[in-house]
């Protein structure tokens, strides 16, 4: 039907100037504004004008089986990217269900953005469906949660928390928007992206310079806030110009290739030990660290990071830089080498490390070599390192048999290894491996999994079937929660709660959802089942029977 032509005129200016659309639409302008691609969500009818408004934005949406899952695969999505990861939990129970992820993610420093559903203004209090005010719960875990009270406030509010998560030192950040306000129709812009800074070095730089120009057996111990502060280039040059051995942990895997010749794990006991000073990057001082005791007693720790630790330390820095990590470490260079150190004063230093390093590397060989059935854990990574590409992301959701990959998986690059980080929560994985294989669908992408930890997350293989994520899964299948049993049995001569079903059949869960299943009992059988598991071309478990009598070498559980 022809339009009357005042009607016309209207409906091009209000293009012009944006017009009046629904709330969904400005969620979806504005997340489309910053970049964002891809909401990982599960449906809600509290979400349904986001999911309008991202259809028309061209935004994917990628839906989960939980929402816990949704938010760890925004979360894998921001840990492989380094951009903010978004998803959209319905109002209720679905903000609830997200907050484990939530919670890591802050211990993460992860830039992840929940957006929730919230049950409608107009009757706040009268018992709407999945009424519950989110916020009070979800601040103490983010940097900014807030609830949109106006629909034309939306862009600024939401544009607001993208910035603010990725803003460093970056965490997660919360907006949700009641049904009515959503729903309802307003004309607003999209706030321009705040401008990029360059991030100032730390004031001490040159008293952090000093002391390591000065010392005989200087260390690096980087984590994750290195990676967030994409500082692996200062981090290559500092230690090579100073000759400094790298330690990494966290995300800060893979900052320093494994195979540098700086880059050391198993010598790391010796080495922070043994350290008279060291430059603590972008990791605090927790119970990775021993609480600062894996340090020795004489060493001098600097510490820098891109905020003040927000850890009650046990042990506190000699110096505590905090400032942007890249230049920082740029600035310690410049001067620790214009006061005339160099890398020849470490060589000692460095090679002793490498001797203890080759030696324990020698001493792991007995056990990756176990030809056991079922397998020694520690077998399965030795076929499995053959068939990973350099840049595969390699995540671990498990208890022990995640500890041993831990030790021998190497990580090459940058944003190459996750796992639930500090906060440790079990089934993080399937959802982490979501979000990375969406960031790089070109790479290959492996969750490890104990079967204990199959049980939370499982059924996301189906999520990887229905949006076609061909994710290997390989599964150390015991029988037993392996770090709670074996450390029951150490305390109290028996063990409660520790038992899962031997042998159950995982790999044929997973070909019922429509994957590929593996079912590995001998070592000889191994190799080929990964080569198949790889080639499926479709999520696959490769189900492998490990040996539950294997007690893993561990030294502290709880503390
Ligand atoms: C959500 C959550 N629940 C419980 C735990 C405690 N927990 C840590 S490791 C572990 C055992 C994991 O068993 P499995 O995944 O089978 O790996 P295994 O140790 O047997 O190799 C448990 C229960 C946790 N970390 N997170
Ligand atoms: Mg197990």
């Amino acid at each position: 039907m022809a339009k009357a032509p005042e009607q016309a005129t209207t409906e091009a200016a209000e293009q012009e100037t944006g017009g009046a659309v629904h709330g969904g639409h400005l969620v979806a302008r504005t997340l489309s504004a910053r970049g964002v691609t891809k909401l990982f969500t599960l449906s809600g009818g509290h979400l349904f004008s986001i999911f309008d408004g991202c259809k028309d934005e061209g935004i994917d949406v990628v839906d989960a089986r939980h929402e816990q899952s949704a938010t760890w695969a925004a979360e894998g999505w921001a840990k492989a990217t380094r951009s903010a990861g978004v998803a959209a939990l319905t109002a209720g129970p679905g903000v609830t269900n997200g907050m484990s992820a939530i919670a890591g993610a802050q211990q993460n420093g992860s830039p992840l953005v929940v957006l929730g559903g919230r049950a409608p203004e107009m009757r706040w209090g009268s018992g709407s469906l999945q009424e519950i005010d989110h916020v009070p719960f979800v601040a103490p875990l983010t940097k900014s949660a807030e609830t949109v009270k106006q629909t034309a406030a939306i862009p600024e509010v939401t544009a607001h928390a993208l910035d603010t998560a990725i803003e460093l030192p970056s965490g997660p950040t919360f907006v949700d928007y009641p049904l009515d306000v959503v729903f309802m129709e307003a004309e607003a812009e999209v706030p321009a992206a705040p401008e990029q800074r360059d991030g100032a070095a730390a004031d001490d730089a040159e008293q952090a310079a000093s002391l390591l120009a000065a010392a005989e057996r200087p260390v690096i111990m980087a984590g994750t806030n290195l990676y967030w502060a994409r500082g692996e280039g200062e981090l290559r040059q500092f230690a090579e110009a100073l000759g400094i051995p790298v330690f990494l942990n966290g995300m800060g895997r893979g900052c320093l290739p494994a195979d540098h010749e700086l880059a050391f794990s198993r010598a790391r006991g010796k080495g922070l030990k043994e350290a008279d000073v060291a430059l603590v990057v972008g990791v605090p001082l927790d119970f990775r660290l021993g609480f600062g005791g894996s340090f020795g007693e004489d060493t001098r720790l600097v510490q820098l990071d891109s905020a003040p630790s927000r850890l009650e330390a046990t042990r506190q820095p000699e110096l505590a830089l905090v400032g942007d990590i890249a230049a920082t470490l740029g600035a310690i260079r410049e001067q620790a080498t214009a006061g005339g150190a160099s890398a020849e004063g470490t060589k000692a230093w460095v090679d002793d490390l490498r001797a203890t390093e080759s030696e324990k590397r020698a001493a792991e060989t007995g056990d990756l070599d176990d030809e056991r059935a079922p397998l020694h854990p520690l077998r399965v990574y030795r076929d499995l390192m053959e068939v990973l590409d350099r840049d595969a992301i390699v995540i671990g959701d498990g208890g022990d048999f995640v500890s041993y990959a831990g030790r021998v998986i190497e990580t090459y690059e940058p944003g190459c290894w996750m796992d639930p980080g500090p906060y440790g929560c079990l089934g993080a994985g399937p959802g982490q491996a979501i979000g990375a294989k969406l960031a790089h669908p070109e790479r290959q992408v492996c969750v490890l999994l104990g079967d204990g930890a199959f049980g939370f997350s499982g059924l996301e293989f189906d999520t990887m079937v229905r949006h076609g994520l061909p994710v290997v899964g390989v599964m150390g299948n015991n029988g037993i929660w392996g770090l709670e049993k074996h450390p029951m049995e150490f305390l109290y001569g028996y063990s409660i709660a520790a038992e899962l079903q031997p042998g159950a059949r995982y790999d044929q869960v997973v070909e019922a959802l429509g994957g590929h299943g593996e079912l590995v009992r001998e070592p000889a059988e191994l190799p080929a089942a990964l080569e198949r598991a790889f080639e499926s071309g479709k999520p696959a478990l490769v189900n492998v029977l490990t040996d539950p009598s294997v007690v893993y070498p561990r030294k502290a559980v709880l503390a």
